[in-house]
Formats: structure tokens, sequence, C-alpha cells
């Protein structure tokens, strides 16, 4: 039988103190596109973790992380209200007033997953007096509609809008990066909002890797002067080049490489503290047969936790 959890991690045990806590949510009712199970990525993406290797690139082990697996937020499609609810009380659960508390990885479900889980990290650390913290998202799209057709405000392309408005975060305090898909409708809105963020074609103006350690300055820069110094981090696998992770709903061209964003994420979370992490948007169906964006989402998950590992010894 396969295993039922991330790279066989253990199953979550909340009187334990562990480093990392993996968190499913297999939800992706609020895509505006037809095409595309990502609510499938959480159990497709532990499956495959069988088939890797178990050390990251820098030789770390991933069966040393102290990690453990606490399965799947209960989704019900056509409740939303209480799925958000379970999603916030599964994250809350992770955070003890008297120890450090794992860091949530959340692997969705479409981008809307990331909303109910930010705004249940900002509850609960603001509660206990934690330092408030920015949001770096990593997207085509800049997912900033206020309300997607005039009427829908929970929805994954007014994901960021919505991370907006939570108390102590602000557009100020994000910044979405890697945007080529955009109306300009969420233009006008980010300007309203004075959203950071730097479109796709701004890295590679003298040759991708120039122009990638020139944006990763800029970016660091943006959260310093906004005097934030803990990160959460959202990826929307659809950052990456659409030819490269092709099993995502919205592909578009003109995106990063994965070493690119590798070297990015190993720049930046030198730099701050993180609170939580997640990897949206895989679509397993509409992966290759070969699954090569099922499996950059968890080479970026591993090689993300060993960044953070190597920094903390
Ligand atoms: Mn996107």
């Amino acid at each position: 039988m396969l295993p039922s959890t991330f790279y066989d991690f253990p199953i979550g045990d909340l009187d334990k103190s562990f480093r990392f806590a993996i968190i499913g949510i297999p939800w992706d009712g609020n895509s505006t596109h037809v095409i595309g199970n990502t609510r499938n990525a959480p159990s497709e993406l532990r499956t495959l973790t069988t088939f890797l290797g178990r050390a990251t690139e820098n030789g770390n082990n991933i069966m040393d992380f102290n990690a453990v697996d606490f399965g799947d937020v209960s989704v019900y499609p056509s409740l939303p209200d209480l799925t958000r609810d379970n999603i916030s009380i599964m994250i809350k659960e992770l955070i003890p007033w008297n120890k450090p508390y794992p860091i949530p990885i959340m692997i969705g479900g479409d981008h809307y997953c990331s909303y109910p889980v930010i705004k249940a990290l900002n509850e609960k650390r603001s509660e206990l007096k934690q330092e408030k913290f920015g949001v770096l998202i990593f997207d085509a799209h800049l997912d900033y509609y206020d309300k997607w057709l005039d009427v829908e405000e929970h929805f994954h392309c007014t994901v960021s809008k919505r991370i907006s408005e939570i108390p102590n975060i602000s557009a100020e305090n994000m910044a979405i990066v890697g945007v080529r898909d955009l109306d300009t409708i969420e233009i006008e809105e980010a300007k309203k909002d004075n959203l950071f963020f730097i479109p796709s074609y701004k890295f590679s103006p003298k040759g991708a890797s120039s122009g990638i350690e020139e944006q990763v300055v800029t970016i660091i820069n943006h959260f310093r002067k906004q005097k934030i110094s803990h990160l959460y981090i959202s990826i929307d696998i659809d950052s990456i080049d659409g030819a490269l992770a092709p099993g995502t709903p919205y592909a578009i061209p003109g995106g990063f490489k994965y070493r690119e964003l590798w070297y990015m994420l190993q720049k930046i979370i030198e730099q701050f503290e993180i609170v939580g992490l997640d990897v949206v948007e895989v679509a397993p169906d509409l992966d290759t047969s070969s699954k090569i964006t099922q499996i950059t989402a968890i080479k970026l998950i591993t090689e993300l936790m060993g960044f953070i590992t190597q920094k903390i010894k």
C-alpha cells in the first residue's frame, strides 16, 4: 500500500514540538476555470513523494526535518463557510501559546485556500502578540479583483485583494511577483491600494540571471522598508513558466524556471523568518505523464524546508 503521508512523515501529534506541519486543502470550488482538479493535488503529491530522493539538493536529509503530516482539512464544496471554519480551526490548533509552533505548509487546492490560512495565522499570532508578518506571493496573476463578475468576493482571483484586507497585513505589506496575465481593472485596484508587484518581464531585462539577482534585492528591500521581518510565502505553481509546469488551470508563458524560483526563495529565506508557506493551483489531471508540475511542487516544498532548516542550524 502507498503511504498516506508526505515523505512518510508521522501523522500530527500536537503534544510534541515540530518544525513543519504539512496540511492539505483539497478544495477547488473557488476557481474561475472549468479545467483542472487542483483538489486532488494534496493526495497525488503525497503519493508521488514515494518516488523521489530523500535529500535536498544541498544534501539535507528530508527525513530529519522534524515534520509531521496533519492530513487534509475536511472540505465541503457546497458549504464554503464551514470549510473556511475548518481551515481556521486546523491552523489555529497548530499554534500553542507556550512553544514555537510548526510552520504550516499548505498544499492546495486553488489559490483561494491561502486566504483562510493567512487569516487564521494572523488572528492567532495577534492574539498571542507575536510579530506581524508580510505576504510574498509568486503568481502569474495579481488575483486582485475586488469582486469577480461584480458579485463574488471569495474567489481564487480575488484572493490577493482579500488578503490585503486582513488586519496587520494590508497591500503595502504584500508583494506579488512574476505577474504576466492581468486585467486593467486589477491594475487600477492595485494602484489605488499601493500594492507592490513585479511583472515577469522585469526579471530578464539583461538576461534571466542578472534580472533575478536585481529583483530579489528589490523584494527584500520592499519588505525591509515596511519593517517586515516575518513572511508568509505563497507559491502559485503558475509562477513557473507554463511550458515547464503545464499542470495548472492557467498555464501562462514567460514565467520562472524552477532554478530561478529556487534561487530567489533561498535568498529571501536568508533574510526573513517564515511563518507559513503554501503551494497552490497544481492540477494533476492537466499534468504531463511524467508529472513534472507535481514534482516541481514537491521539490519547491522540500527545498524550502531545507533552506529554513539550514538557517536555524
Ligand atoms: Mn495564478
